[in-house]
Order: structure tokens, then sequence, then C-alpha cells
């Protein structure tokens, strides 16, 4: 039978389960990686597997979120991410080599190879023909050990590209078209897979891009075929031996279909607070513009930046903006400084940031009160910048460039009096691997450093028999897990649990973690109560594990994002959704819940579909328990890490 692509490189992969749409499957993770700010759990989660050395082809642990090092955490996080490394067969790549999604396809990303990532951006490696997908650290850990990723098989849906873009429009405005079409929700366990004529006119920057934001939709992942254009990529980063050519079947069954005619697509950009609040630039040119970002694992490739400098060359950046400019990777920032694009940067007034997630991740640059930041990054949640009431837009380098020169909303598409750059395609790039460290074979004589930032994996509680407790908090719809647990300045206690635990929903209800902790002193479990959506964003298992360490039993919402269900899982917090949503309406903060026979009645939802009856004031509510054979194991367990010890 005629394949998609994705269904050739995951059957390929299978370990576990049939090959059904919508059925559990285990597949083979050839290649991980993690990042500095999930990193150290999935790390502290791998030793305690107790194995010597990772078990997959290739593990690459990056430092890259974190690199602000304001106080002695982050620091020694490195340090100790630096010294497992070496111990247990991993590639270390240092502070300043870059962020890891644009790395990793530099240097390492090879078609038809599966990729797992303790970051959501991983998918990016979709633009190399690689089923990338992110996931929480432990599910990195289990992967490093040898052990399968488990998925729900995917809806695969095509996206059809023809023609190609005119100039000034580039692949932030494709991404932005289709998360137009799709939105933030509703899109769990599919996959966006590219096909059409208009493929070969994307380079693979380009498709990477594609597919990085892809993660916004909360979709499994993104991937384009590999044609000559992925050959002239690896070639030019001295790996051509990695090509190979994958594409679909012909005549290929996918399970819906979104046609998008490149010549049509329009400057766009995603306004506050949500990737899907798509505009056109053409409605909000003229609108004031106090800050530009340029960077992040968007858009900070090679091609990107010098488009970057070649607009700005000869200009000064508007007053009243400040411009910050945040190459990709050191192999970027070299080949800027040799091809003379630095110069130009440095001569416009742009502030150069390390090449690291900075601002992305609100780390720093946070804009001033109220400010209008516009930025080449991927998420624009409230107060991810750090600023509260800053007013994040996402848009394309080109869009972002202009702006930064007029000081407001520009059109690219405008008459600008300055013709489009023609560029050649990058035959070879500037090859630099100092800044990786690659293991040795013996390491006997490694010692693995722990800081005191450097804590121990908290251990949940088998689940109980009666659950009982309070509603401790209910919010609404698409909450993100920025909401839930704050990056930017609190960032530093990734490694830490219960230092990070008191800012559990900070900006949301800087109360909650104080009530948390008030009902498990009185021998209260706490219980979460959200809208449509809940866990949306990141991959940060935090999100989940703070949680569990403040004594959060179970999520009750009206629907669960894909890698946030996991973590819950993971960390064995039960994942409820309401069958009846008037039902979520009913619910106020406070009430009193308690759910009899949790272990019987999850088990029964999991074997029979039966509803799981809550007694919530004097109301008996049904939801749903959507949950693999594995995650009730995890559940009744109370969580993957008990499981794993419980079958040594
Ligand atoms: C993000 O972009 O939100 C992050 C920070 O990269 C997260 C990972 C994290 O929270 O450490 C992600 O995308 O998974
Ligand atoms: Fe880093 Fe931002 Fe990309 Fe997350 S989205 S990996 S914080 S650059």
């Amino acid at each position: 039978m005629a394949k998609t692509l994705t269904e050739k490189i995951l059957m390929e992969h299978l370990v576990e389960g049939d090959y059904l749409v919508g059925e559990p499957i285990g597949i083979k993770i050839d290649q991980t990686l993690t990042q500095d700010a999930t990193g150290t759990m999935a790390y502290l989660q791998f030793e305690s597997m107790g194995l010597d050395k990772v078990q997959n082809e290739l593990a690459v642990s990056y430092v890259d979120h974190n690199t602000v090092q304001v106080g002695f955490e982050n620091a020694d996080d490195h340090k100790y991410l630096q010294s497992l490394a070496a111990k247990k067969g991993i590639v270390f790549s240092r502070p300043g080599n870059g962020i890891c999604h644009q790395v990793h396809l530099e240097r390492f990303g090879a078609p038809g190879k599966t990729l797992l990532g303790s970051d959501s951006h991983t998918p990016t490696g979709g633009g190399l023909s690689m089923i990338a997908i992110g996931a929480g650290g432990l599910d990195i850990a289990v992967a490093m050990a040898g052990g399968p990723f488990h998925i729900i098989t995917p809806k695969v849906i095509e996206i059809r590209l023809t023609n190609k873009l005119r100039p000034w429009v580039s692949a932030k405005d494709v991404i932005l078209t289709v998360l137009q079409k799709f939105g933030v929700k509703g899109n769990v366990n599919c996959v966006f897979e590219y096909t059409g004529e208009g493929v070969k006119s994307l380079e693979v920057p380009e498709r990477a891009t594609i597919c990085n934001m892809g993660a916004e939709c909360g979709v499994t992942t993104s991937i384009f075929p590999s044609d000559e254009n992925t050959k002239h990529f690896l070639e030019a980063q001295e790996r051509g031996d990695l090509y190979k050519e994958l594409s679909a079947d012909e005549g290929a069954k996918y399970d819906g279909l979104f046609e998008i005619d490149l010549a049509k697509v329009e400057p766009l950009c995603s306004c506050p607070h949500s990737p899907g609040n798509i505009k056109s630039i053409e409605e909000l040119k003229g609108k004031k513009v106090d800050q530009v970002l340029i960077g992040s694992c968007t858009n900070s490739s090679y091609d990107d930046m010098r488009k970057v400098a070649y607009i700005l060359d000869g200009k000064t950046v508007n007053p009243s903006v400040s411009l910050g400019i945040a190459p990709g990777s050191r192999e970027v920032l070299l080949m800027l400084s040799e091809d003379g694009s630095l110069e130009k940067l440095i001569k416009a007034g742009a502030r150069i940031l390390e090449s690291a997630c900075g601002f992305c991740i609100g780390n720093h640059q946070s804009p001033s009160s109220k400010a209008v930041s516009l930025r080449t990054s991927n998420r624009n949640f409230e107060g991810r910048s750090g600023t509260k009431d800053a007013q994040l837009y996402l848009v394309s380098p080109e869009t972002a460039a202009l702006s930064a020169i007029t000081g407001v909303f520009t059109n690219p598409l405008d008459d600008n009096g300055i013709e489009y750059p023609n560029f050649e395609e990058v035959k070879h790039f500037t090859i630099d691997d100092s800044m990786f460290i690659f293991p040795k074979e013996d390491t006997s004589d490694v010692e693995i450093i722990r800081g005191p930032n450097i804590g121990a994996p908290p251990l949940n509680d088998p689940l109980s028999y009666n659950v009982e407790g309070a509603i401790t908090i209910k919010v609404g719809d698409k909450i993100t897990t920025d909401h839930i647990m704050p990056a930017g300045a609190r960032l530093k206690y990734r490694s830490n649990i219960p230092a990070y635990s008191e800012f559990v929903f900070e900006n949301v209800d800087s109360t909650f973690a104080t009530r948390c902790k008030e009902n498990k002193e009185k021998g209260k479990n706490n219980f979460i109560v959200a809208g449509a959506s809940y866990g949306q964003g990141s991959s940060r298992e935090h999100a989940a594990i703070c949680p569990m360490y403040l004594g959060v039993k179970v999520v009750l919402a009206v629907s669960i994002e894909r890698i946030h269900q996991n973590n819950l899982c993971n960390f064995g917090i039960v994942p409820l959704t309401f069958i009846n949503e008037e039902d979520y309406n009913s619910i106020e903060e406070g009430e009193s819940i308690l759910i009899e026979d949790l272990p019987d009645q999850i088990t029964m939802a999991h074997l029979e579909d039966n509803p799981v009856i809550v007694n919530i004031g004097n109301r008996h509510i049904k939801m749903r328990c959507d949950i693999t054979k594995d995650q009730l194991d995890m559940l009744i367990e109370g969580g993957l890490l008990n499981v794993l010890k419980n079958k040594k």
C-alpha cells in the first residue's frame, strides 16, 4: 500500500503495537537532544536508572537556555551537565555554541532518523526529513536508556505547497498561514507532512522554520521530504554522506489536506497573546514599535541573519526602537563575521546578543511596561517576555528588520526603497566543531560534579484508593506551561524542585503554592480544574513535577495537550477530561472533591471506556480518562520512576 513519508519512517522504527491511527505505538529513538533547562532533571532521572552509558545512537546535551548566570545556579547546572555527558557517553555542546535546534540541524540531523528532544521545538528537525518529537525529560531519559517512545499513531495531514513565495514574503509567513488555518488547539496526535512542487522552492533552513512552529499547533511533529535541497544543505555542512532521498509514495492517502499557494501568502503576524492570533501586517502597519528582537530557534539561520544585515546596511535603528539580534549558532555568527554582515549590524546600532534562547524565554531583554515588542520567535504568551503587560507580536525577519528602521509596523511588500536580496545558496558553511566535547571511550576517571543547585528528582506516592481534597484552582482555556511554571527569572531553579515549586501559577494566582501547602498539611489533596487545551506550549515537565511536589493529584480539564498529558502521567497526576463540557462551568474554586476507588475507576476507564465518577459538592460529574496501558501503570504506581524501580 502507498505510504506517506511519516508512515514510512514511523513503521521502520516501530517496536511496539500495531500501526493503526489512534492506537498507541512504541518507536525506536535514534537520536536524543536535551537543553540545560530540562536537561538536568532528564539526566538525574537517567542516572537513577543505573546505566553506565547512553544506549541510543547519538545523544547531545546542549546549553542554550540558562546562559545569563545571575548567581551560581546556572553555572552549577552547566558543570553538572558537562561532567555527566563525559561520564555517560553524551556529546556536550558548550554554552555559546548556539540554540539546540539550530545547531542540531547544522551538525547532527539526518534524513529518515527519529529524534526525541526535551524541548517542544524539536520538530525543527523535520526540515531535514526527520521524525523529530518534543517530550518531557523523563521520556528522553527512557530513550537514552534504549527504551521506546510511546505515541498515539498519528493522523497525517497533507500540506500541499504550490508555486513559490514572492520576494519579501518568507517561511515565517507560511507557518503563520498554517497557524491561521489550524489554530493552537485541537490538533493533538496529528503530523503535518509537506508535499507538492512548492517544496523545492524552500531551502532546509526555511523548512526548519516551518516545522519549528508547527509545535504551536500542538501537532506531534511536522516533516518535509528529503530532496536535492536536503542534499545540498548536508553537503555544505560536510555531511553529504548522510543524504538519502525520501518522500511519500505516489497515491499515499492522507487524513486531511490543506493547500497553500505560496505565491499568495501574505506577510503575517501573531498578535498578543497567542501564536494563533493572526493578523496581516497590512492591517497593523503604522502601529508604533518599541522593541525588535531577531533570533530564536525559529528564525536565526545564516540565511535569515544575512538578509537582516542586508536590509539594515547603511541605516540606523529608529531612535524609538531597541533592536537585539541573536544569531542562532556560533556557526552563523562566524559566517556573519566573515562576510561583513556583522559589521553592517553593528553599524546599524543592533545590540548583538549571545547565540542562545535569551530573549525568547524572557531571560533578558524584557521590554518596558506596555511596550510593543516585535519578535521573530515562536511564542508570545502573556508575561513570557518578563514584562506582564508587554505586547508581543511574532513576525518574519524581513518585517522585523524593516520595522526596526521605521519604528512602526512596516509591510515588506510596500515599496521601501530596498531591492530584495538575491543571495546564492550557501555552498559551504564554516564548520568549527571545537565547542563540542565528544565523549571518550574510557570514562572511569570522570567525576560527576554536583553543586548545591543540583537536587534529586522527587518521587510520588502510589495512587490512594479514595482521593479527597479541594479544587485549589480553576483556570480558563489555553493555559500554557508558561502560566503553570514560569521561566525567565525563575529558570535558574529548574534543578531545585522545592525552590521552583514556590512559583507554580505565580502570574495567574500568586497564592496557589501557599494554599497547596496548607491543604497538604491538613492531609488534603490538591486538584486543578482547567478549560480547553490545558498545558499547551513547552515540554517542560516541571509543569507536572512541581504541582506533584505541591500535592496535586488530579487535573480535570476540558482538554489537555499531548506533551503535558504525558508529563502528568509520568509523574503520577491523573489527567481527566469532562464528558459534558458544561460541567466545567458548574465547578467553583474552593469546592471540596472526592473521587472514590480511583485506581479501579481509571482501570475500568482504560479497559472499558467507563466514565470516572467525581463527587464535587453534592454533584456526580462524569469524566473521561484517556490513557494507555503504560500510563495506567504509571498512575497507579505514582509515576514512571516508580514503575522502573519496581521492575528492577
Ligand atoms: C520554550 O520555548 O518554551 C522552552 C523554554 O524552550 C521549552 C522548554 C523549557 O521550558 O525548558 C519548550 O519549548 O519545551
Ligand atoms: Fe529556546 Fe525560544 Fe526555541 Fe524555546 S522557543 S528552544 S526558548 S529559542
